[in-house]
């Protein structure tokens, strides 16, 4: 899954893609270096990030939505909206991808219900200004499961398929680095959810701490997709479904090697 986040403030990729048409291409190239579908989001979701309002991200998220389409792609909308999510598919979107996991907004559930796309349920614990400080686990792989269980059940007593679920950890939301390494350590304990599992640790604030080492500053954010590959390949050997990232080549060797090995095992 690559990325297109179609916003002035990302904390990987901000501003470059804020144009319709840049963002449509930018799109396709990575379509182009392997990415099998792509995200589009309109909103921003790093830690302390303020919302947008509805109708600016709709005007942000709409039309790549509807060009990559028309163009063939397989487009997924990152939005907690259901207005957003709702336009979207109408627009030719083929998946929802909604970080709180239908949390945010009450209509999401119902709407995604209507609409009949596979529904990404992530883990999800608060909006970005808050979500620092709801970084507290005992044991965050089992808080982790036993929350998306929860979500699972009310997304399905929504009217959503099961078959049509996917889940995901939520790597960086109210998380720190040891929670995300822990998560992605335990991915076996997702996948026993019985879900497609989509991993998102691209650029993440866990893979800075992870180079830079005890005490040092962390590289910037596109400084990272080397850390990220690595991460495919380990997910993809765990038996994700798909991995979300900014920079797909490197990933899509990294998935392609982690296949070959297991087709030699
Ligand atoms: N992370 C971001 C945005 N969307 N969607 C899913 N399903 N999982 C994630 O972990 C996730 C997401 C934030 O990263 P970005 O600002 O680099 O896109």
């Amino acid at each position: 899954m690559g990325v297109v986040n179609v916003t002035p403030d990302s904390f990987s990729d901000g501003g470059r893609w804020f144009d319709t048409t840049a963002a449509v291409k930018h799109g396709l190239d990575l379509v182009a270096e392997g990415a099998d579908l792509i995200d589009v989001g309109g909103e921003s979701t790093r830690p302390g990030a303020s919302r947008v309002d509805a109708s600016e991200e709709l005007r942000r998220v709409i039309p790549v939505v509807k060009g990559l389409a028309s163009e063939g792609v397989t487009v997924s909308v990152d939005t907690m909206r259901a207005r957003v999510a709702e336009e979207a598919v109408a627009a030719g979107a083929a998946l929802v991808n909604d970080v709180s996991g239908g949390l945010a907004d009450p209509d999401m559930i119902r709407v995604v219900a209507a609409g009949g796309a596979p529904f990404v349920v992530m883990h999800w614990r608060g909006f970005s200004e808050s979500m620092n400080s709801r970084a507290v686990y005992g044991d965050v792989v089992a808080e982790v499961v036993t929350e998306l269980r929860d979500r699972m059940d009310a997304v399905v007593a929504g009217g959503v398929a099961p078959e049509r679920i996917v889940i995901d950890p939520g790597l960086g939301f109210a998380k720190d680095a040891c929670h995300d390494l822990a998560l992605v350590a335990h991915l076996d304990e997702l996948r026993a959810l019985g879900r497609p599992l989509l991993v998102a640790a691209s650029r993440k604030r866990f893979l800075g701490h992870v180079l830079a080492g005890e005490g040092a500053a962390p590289p910037p954010a596109r400084e990272r997709d080397a850390a990220t590959a690595a991460i495919s390949a380990l997910s993809a050997h765990a038996g994700a479904w798909a991995v979300r990232v900014h920079e797909v080549r490197a990933t899509a060797d990294a998935v392609r090697v982690a296949r070959a090995v297991e087709g030699a095992a």
